[in-house]
Formats: structure tokens, C-alpha cells, sequence
């Protein structure tokens, strides 16, 4: 440092500056804070998606405040289909006989899932469990197929990563020791090396014994080979949905309108003070074995909690409202033509659907009817899995 602009830094005015400068900057810095931890708290209490900034570790829909767009419309009934099955059950699968239904939701917070809108869905076969790690395992076993996870990233996908850096692996739940705020997603989820459905904690876990529990860590085109070789699909969002309410309308939760009626646990979810401490409550603090939980008005187990399930829509905020706004019912919906996140824009998602075990009403209460999820087709996580659906036909 030259004598010269030591002379400058010594200078009253010159320190006066800088103090001024300091200053400054420790207020821009209060103001910004005080920022992030108000549009933690907002998010928060809006209602936030679980799985909000999983793709980077690997809600626009204003819709009509008025859920339902007119009186005659309001007056709308819902109506299940009556046709029996087409033929005896395929194994492990239930008819779902279709029908007319209000899909959506009246949480105030969720304006993905408004306004209230009018589908019908034909018939179909589902299965009544999430795809359990025992029939992937049989699936693996027949076609050698490697699961996403299990893949060491390719390059081209990943423009700009370091070489070493491309790791087989997956993103993993990894709780906090202590309580921290709910806008930084990276406090619990991790990319870990290694993590995939045989070892869906890392590589020194394993599913020896949970091979009744939900297949796991499961990306878009994985859930999609496997329904293939079972001769199936997987279910679309609105067959999700119509299947999951059990021939309730508009109730708040797949069983009706109370969390736990009669004190009684009816799905996985996370109870105790998220994310830091799971109390296990409902008796598991991670997946359960399948149908650990009482089955749906369809016979269906774990619509509602355990994992979240793929659907094939792509995700889009303002979908519900682009049906709404043609005034008529949506017959067989297969979701909007592309995807788009507000949260996270250039990032396609899929919807995920019935939440998992860690939905809490403290920071995302999508277990409940009608609630939504989105998530990167490449990205599995250790609470995402599927099940499929065969047509009726
Ligand atoms: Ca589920």
C-alpha cells in the first residue's frame, strides 16, 4: 500500500466515509434478512410444496376467489358410475368404476389446486398399494433394468459440472439436529452418493427389511418401465384424484373431513416438530409396509401418506383454471400440453400425488385431498414412489 493512499485512509473525512459505508451496508444487510425470514414465514403459512428445492439439490393460479364459478354450476351433483368390472381383478388391483366429480380443493393457501372444477373419468384398474420393493426387486430380476439412481450422471446433461462430481446417487431426507427455519430446503434434503431403492438411505442402508414397504428413490422413466412390463400405466392426475377421494365429494381429507376421527391414525404422515424431530406417532417415522393403514371408500391403501406417487400430467399452477375457464367438464384429463413452476421456471415437473410421511401440517399439508406435488422427472427422492393403473377395456 502506497504512503499516499495510507495518508487518504487516515484522513477524518475519508473514515467518516467509511463509517458512513459501513453503515450503509449493515442496514441493506437487516433489511435483507428481515426479507428472507418474512418469505419464509409467508410461504409457510401458505401452504409451501414439500418438495420445493429438491431440484436444485439435485404458485401462480390466482384463480376466482369464488371457488365455483356460478350457481348452476354449484348445483352440479357428482355421480360414481355404476358399471361393474369389465372381468375378474387383475392381481393386487381394484375397479375403479369412474364418474363424474369436483376436483380441487378449499385450502386457502393452495391456489395450484383452485378453483373447483367439474371431471369425469372412465373406469380403470388400480392398484390397491403403492409398487412395493418386493415386486420391483421382481421386475429388476426379469429385465435387469437399472434404475436413474443407479446411473452415473452423463455429462451432457449436466453442462458445466466438475467430471468428479457426476455421481450415481439420489436426494435423501437427512434431518437437522435442531430446529431451523422452513425457507432453506437444503437443511434437510441432501444428494447422497450411492442412495438408490436398494439402499434408499445410502449405501450403507438397505430394504432386507422392508420389502412390503414402498419402492423408493424412483425417477419419472423408472415408474414408467416398470408399469410397462406389468402390461400398465400410471395413473393420470385426475384418476389420482378420483380414485384417492373413495366416493366422497369435496371432503377435506380421502377418509372425510376430520384428521383423525375418533383419535384414530388413518395414513403415514410426520408428526413432532418439522423437520428436526420425528416423533413417530402413527408408529413409523419413515415408510411403513403397504397397507399398514385403513384402506379408502375403493378399497385403496395409502392414497393419502406413506410415499408420493407419480402421475403422468406434467404440472402446471394455473391448470385447474385453464379447465374452469372453458365452462364445461373435463372429460378424461391428461394435464396441460408443457410444465411450468413459478418456483423454479425452466424446471419441467411432473405432479406427485397423496403426500408422504413427511407432510405435517407445520409445513406441507398435501397428504390432505386434492393437494399437489411436482417434482423433475429425472429425481427420485426417499419419500417419492408409484403405483400403476390398467385400462378397463
Ligand atoms: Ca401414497
Amino acid at each position: 500500500m502506497s504512503i499516499d493512499v495510507l495518508r487518504v485512509l487516515k484522513s477524518r473525512r475519508t473514515r467518516l466515509i467509511i463509517c458512513a459505508l459501513f453503515f450503509g451496508a449493515l442496514i441493506v444487510w437487516l433489511n435483507f434478512r428481515d426479507h428472507r425470514l418474512r418469505s419464509a414465514k409467508e410461504s409457510q403459512a401458505s401452504g409451501a410444496h414439500c418438495d420445493d428445492g429438491i431440484g436444485a439439490a439435485k404458485s401462480l393460479a390466482a384463480a376466482a376467489s369464488d371457488p365455483i364459478a356460478s350457481a348452476s354450476e354449484a348445483a352440479w351433483a357428482p355421480k360414481i358410475n355404476e358399471s361393474a368390472s369389465p372381468g375378474p381383478a387383475p392381481a393386487g388391483m381394484v375397479w375403479i368404476p369412474g364418474g363424474h366429480f369436483w376436483m380441487g380443493a378449499d385450502e386457502p393457501h393452495w391456489q395450484d389446486a383452485k378453483p373447483w372444477h367439474r371431471v369425469y373419468v372412465d373406469g380403470f384398474w388400480m392398484d390397491r398399494t403403492e409398487v412395493t420393493n418386493e415386486q420391483f426387486a421382481e421386475f429388476v430380476k426379469a429385465t435387469g433394468y437399472v434404475t436413474v439412481a443407479e446411473r452415473k450422471p452423463r455429462a451432457e446433461d449436466y453442462p458445466g459440472a466438475i467430471p468428479e462430481n457426476l455421481i450415481a446417487g439420489s436426494v435423501v431426507f437427512t434431518p437437522p439436529q435442531r430446529p431451523v427455519e422452513l425457507y432453506d430446503h437444503f437443511q434437510w434434503w441432501s444428494y447422497v452418493a450411492g442412495a438408490n431403492w436398494r439402499h434408499p438411505e445410502g449405501p450403507v442402508s438397505d430394504i432386507k427389511s422392508r420389502m412390503n414397504h414402498p419402492v423408493v428413490h424412483i425417477a419419472y422413466e423408472d415408474a414408467i418401465a416398470y408399469c410397462k412390463w406389468a402390461g400398465k400405466r400410471l395413473p393420470t392426475e385426475a384418476e389420482f384424484e378420483f380414485a384417492s377421494r373413495g366416493r366422497l365429494d369435496r371432503k377435506r381429507y380421502d377418509w372425510g373431513d376430520e384428521l383423525r376421527p375418533g383419535g384414530k391414525t388413518m395414513a403415514n404422515t410426520f408428526q413432532g416438530h418439522f423437520p428436526d424431530t420425528n416423533t413417530g406417532e402413527d408408529g413409523y417415522k419413515a415408510t411403513a409396509p403397504v397397507a399398514s393403514f385403513p384402506a379408502n371408500g375403493f378399497g385403496l391403501f395409502d392414497m393419502s401418506g406413506n410415499v408420493w406417487e407419480w402421475t403422468s400430467d406434467w404440472y402446471r399452477p394455473d391448470y385447474y383454471a385453464m379447465l374452469a375457464a372453458r365452462g364445461e367438464e373435463a372429460v378424461n384429463p391428461k394435464g396441460p400440453a408443457d410444465s411450468f413452476d413459478p418456483n423454479e421456471p425452466g424446471r419441467a415437473k411432473r405432479v406427485h400425488r397423496g403426500g408422504s410421511y413427511l407432510c405435517t401440517d407445520q409445513y406441507c399439508s398435501r397428504y390432505a385431498a386434492g393437494g399437489r406435488g411436482k417434482g423433475e422427472p429425472d429425481t427420485g427422492t426417499n419419500h417419492l414412489g408409484f403405483r400403476c393403473v390398467k385400462e378397463g377395456k
